[in-house]
């Protein structure tokens, strides 16, 4: 089942969730339904844009036009866009076709780029601990999703501690520390204005003498234009690779799915600064820009790990492909 190995956990754990299938059900439905009401405002821009297209059920050159703005001003970006009308071009150019028809091409063409980018983040048990640092621009949903992220893995019987390296606020270090207590994991912090990357070292040698299965590492959020901050991001990935040339084992980008195309900004300029291997997207329980989740996918082919769907700590769920593209489509 899904929800079982979702952030990669255990043998064990699998098939003692496998056991509650059934019982997941309701809870299935219910976070598909949160997704369904976020992907709300794309999904019926995409619904009365192709009814309006395609009113004289023909598909020709004016009618593929039409689509492909409509893609595009949906946040799927051009090259998105120009893939999804080409296919559609290739067997059905000429034919008559219903909005239904498209609908259907559409959420297909949506499955395909999603599929090989829907990965779990796994725990993989090959360095202890495993270090994942979190980053992305201001208030996209970092700390939140750690604790949500932490909440998973112990649940899954893994020992969790957080690196507090947003330094810059007491209030962001006491926000973690709430989510460290509501997910009971350890915590490490510094001194407020600490060298976020002193707090990195210092947590990263803690964590391994104590045996820690997940380094969680709290960054705070950066604008991409500010150069003495990104450098400080890339200060932290050195310091901790003092210890572990490999670490950190997951580096991810968070980003606020309300953004639209300019998440793809964001995750080409924190890639130059960090060995970016994966992206998890919050707030899609809101008016999220659908569009740009296909965008995302299509551009970078980084594995999107999780979504989240709510501010609660049960409100994160692994990446479906076909569910989100059902969901965008309506
Ligand atoms: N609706 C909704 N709200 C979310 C989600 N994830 C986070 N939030 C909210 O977004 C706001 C910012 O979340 P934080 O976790 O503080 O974001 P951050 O990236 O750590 O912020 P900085 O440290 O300031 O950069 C909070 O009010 C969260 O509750 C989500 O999936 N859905
Ligand atoms: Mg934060």
């Amino acid at each position: 089942m899904k929800m079982a190995c979702m952030f990669g956990f255990s043998k064990e754990n699998k098939n003692k969730k496998d056991t509650v299938k059934k019982s997941d059900k309701p809870k299935k439905d219910g976070w598909i339904a949160k997704l369904k009401t976020g992907l709300n405002k794309s999904s019926s821009k995409l619904n009365e844009g192709i009814k309006d297209i395609f009113v004289r059920r023909t598909l020709d050159d004016e009618t593929l036009e039409g689509l492909e703005d409509l893609l595009i001003s949906a946040d799927f970006g051009v090259e998105t866009a120009t893939t999804i009308t080409s296919t559609l071009a290739k067997t059905k150019y000429d034919k008559e076709i219903s909005p239904e028809e498209i609908k259907e091409i559409l959420c297909k063409s949506i499955i395909e780029i999603l599929e090989p980018v829907a990965k779990p983040l796994e725990i993989t048990g090959e360095h202890k601990p495993q270090v994942i640092l979190m980053c992305g621009v201001n208030g996209t949903g970092k700390t939140t999703t750690i604790g949500k992220l932490a909440s998973n893995f112990k649940a899954d019987g893994k020992s969790v501690m957080f690196a507090a390296c947003d330094t810059f606020r007491a209030a962001a270090v006491e926000q973690l520390e709430v989510w460290s207590k509501r997910a009971d994991c350890l915590i490490i912090k510094g001194e407020i204005e600490a060298d976020p990357a002193s707090v990195a070292y210092e947590a990263y040698q803690k964590a391994r003498e104590e045996n820690i299965d997940v380094l969680l590492v709290d960054t705070a959020g950066r604008l991409q234009n500010k150069k003495n901050l990104m450098e400080q991001l890339t200060k932290i990935v050195r310091v901790i690779k003092k210890i572990d040339e490999s670490a950190p084992h997951n580096s991810i980008i968070v980003l606020d799915a309300t953004t639209g195309q300019n998440a793809n900004s964001q995750v080409k300029t924190f890639g130059e600064m960090v060995n970016l291997d994966g992206i998890i997207i919050t707030k899609l329980d809101g008016t999220a820009k659908g569009g740009g989740v296909v965008s995302l996918a299509k551009q970078f082919t980084l594995p999107i790990h999780a979504i989240g769907i709510g501010e609660s700590i049960q409100d994160l769920r692994p990446f479906d492909a076909k569910d989100f593209a059902e969901s965008l489509v309506g």
